[in-house]
């Protein structure tokens, strides 16, 4: 079992997109373990995007993803971390792949809706940043059982 942070940006509230997307994860059935609404400041800009700072579109970057609250999630489930950054597709929505969240509803690179770990490295980094251990709620729904058959998860 994996967990993995999963972030809906500005642009996903603005254009009123959250729960929407949101149920697509629901639909898939991972598993929903923490989530909170909040604002990004530049300084967690910072600490989030910190491979980035030093990059030329990091200033727009930062920009952008402080302008507006953002929706700080974790989702657990089998291989959790590659599921989802498939079902988000490339970065960019304009080359993210029909069917992909950002291939389906972006056609920017920069606002493509959703923040998702591309490793478990960065998925234990993020979560650490954005969640204290007590806000993760494992949980057992009673539909598992209909989701992956035993032995799967
Ligand atoms: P991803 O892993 O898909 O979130 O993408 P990256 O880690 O490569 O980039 C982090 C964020 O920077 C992306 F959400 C989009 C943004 N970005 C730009 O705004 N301009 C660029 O040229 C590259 C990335």
């Amino acid at each position: 079992m994996e967990r993995t942070y999963v972030m809906f940006k500005p642009d996903c509230l603005e254009r009123g997109l959250l729960g929407r997307i949101l149920s697509r994860f629901e639909e898939k059935g991972l598993r929903l373990v923490a989530m909170k609404m909040l604002r990004i400041t530049p300084d967690l800009s910072r600490q989030h995007y910190a491979e980035h700072v030093e990059k030329p579109f990091y200033p727009s970057l930062e920009e952008f993803i402080t302008a507006s609250p953002v929706v700080a999630t974790v989702f657990e489930g089998p291989e959790v971390i590659r599921v989802v950054r498939e079902m988000l597709g490339a970065t960019s929505g304009l080359k993210a792949a029909a069917g992909t969240i950002r291939g389906d509803f972006s056609s920017s690179r920069q606002m493509n809706l959703v923040h998702a770990s591309d490793s478990p490295e960065s998925a234990a980094r993020e979560i650490a940043i954005y969640f204290k251990p007590a806000e993760i709620l494992s949980w057992d729904p009673s539909l598992a059982c209909w989701l992956q058959a035993p032995g799967e998860g």
